[in-house]
């Protein structure tokens, strides 16, 4: 994606990559040593952070203020980057590499990894509890991190990856895993959506078609993950590639193909964009992240 929307996505992004570490240093979040390292190993790690600038543009939409959007969208990336860390332990995916580097369990030990995706979990709602808009906006973020406890958790991406981890590969039919993907990857980037309509002020009709935005464009992410999965090299994404078709996993490209797969991708794109259409130009780098899913190739 060349242009003002790919340059909006890289300032807030940076924005996000420089307020990260603060959280984790010394004067706000008290962790041993040991454990502080493994948290900053996989946050600093060089994610796309999708969520946080969803979280961000999402907010800005309806006229919130970048300042008080922005812990909540650390938060967010702290919780995206606990649920790697697991899905990566051998008792789950059991993965070597991520974002390119050896993965968590694999330099710390499994006991520490474990750890630090606790330790980011929790820490992500106590960034969200002590932030400057948690005292000025009290309903605003109670409602917020109300929305991304149910999401992320047991009804949404622990859900669905406990659907994941129980399903026996190559049986699972397709309805069921349309609701694996809901589960595990849509909602927590629906919730990204809503929350920076939340925090921002926004109208529950925003709120919502906000968070119908999110959950297709968390479809498309999902489905462009599965199409990499079969098309990118490992320098491109930073971990393992073609492991879907060898572990008989069902995704869209390997059941029906690429070219349905990509067929399926643009229409969700469509869709993604659709949910919008209440909205001006105010929203236009949520439309920038639709091509930039499409496009991607890590
Ligand atoms: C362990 C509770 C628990 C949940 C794990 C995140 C997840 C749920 C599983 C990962 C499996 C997977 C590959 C899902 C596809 C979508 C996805 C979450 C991709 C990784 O996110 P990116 O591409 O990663 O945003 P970066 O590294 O850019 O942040």
């Amino acid at each position: 994606m060349a242009g003002p929307r790919s340059q909006e996505y890289s300032r807030l992004r940076g924005m996000v990559e420089e307020a990260l570490p603060g959280y984790l240093s010394p004067a706000a979040c008290g962790a041993p040593d040991p454990l502080r390292k493994a948290m900053e190993y996989s946050l600093m790690a060089g994610g796309k952070r999708v969520r946080p600038v969803l979280l961000l543009s999402a907010g800005k939409a309806v006229g919130g203020r970048e300042e008080e959007l922005l812990p909540f969208a650390c938060a967010v990336e702290f919780v995206h980057t606990y649920s790697l860390i697991h899905d990566d332990l051998p008792a789950m995916d059991d993965d070597d590499f991520r974002r390119g580097k050896p993965t968590s369990h694999k330099v710390f030990g499994e006991g520490m990894a474990v750890l630090a995706g606790d330790a980011l979990l929790t820490e992500a709602f106590r960034i969200m509890a002590e932030s400057e808009a948690a005292a000025a906006q009290p309903g605003r973020a109670v409602r917020a991190i109300a929305d991304l406890a149910r999401s992320a958790g047991a009804e949404g991406m622990v859900g669905g990856q406990q659907m994941d981890l129980s399903s026996v590969a190559g049986t699972a039919d397709a309805s069921t895993v349309d609701e694996i993907e809901l589960r595990k990857t849509a909602a927590l980037l629906a919730s990204c959506a809503r929350m920076g309509g939340i925090l921002g002020g926004g109208t529950q009709g925003q709120v919502d078609a906000l968070g119908d935005f999110g959950t297709q464009l968390g479809l498309l992410f999902q489905v462009t993950d599965d199409i990499l999965d079969e098309t990118a090299s490992f320098e491109e994404m930073g971990k393992g590639t073609a492991k879907d078709r060898a572990r008989g996993k069902w995704t869209y490209p390997v059941a029906y193909g690429l070219p349905a797969a990509n067929a399926r991708a643009e229409a969700l794109g469509r869709e993604a964009l659709d949910a919008l259409a209440a909205f001006g130009g105010e929203a236009d780098t949520l439309r920038g992240l639709v091509r930039m899913v499409q496009d991607r190739r890590s």
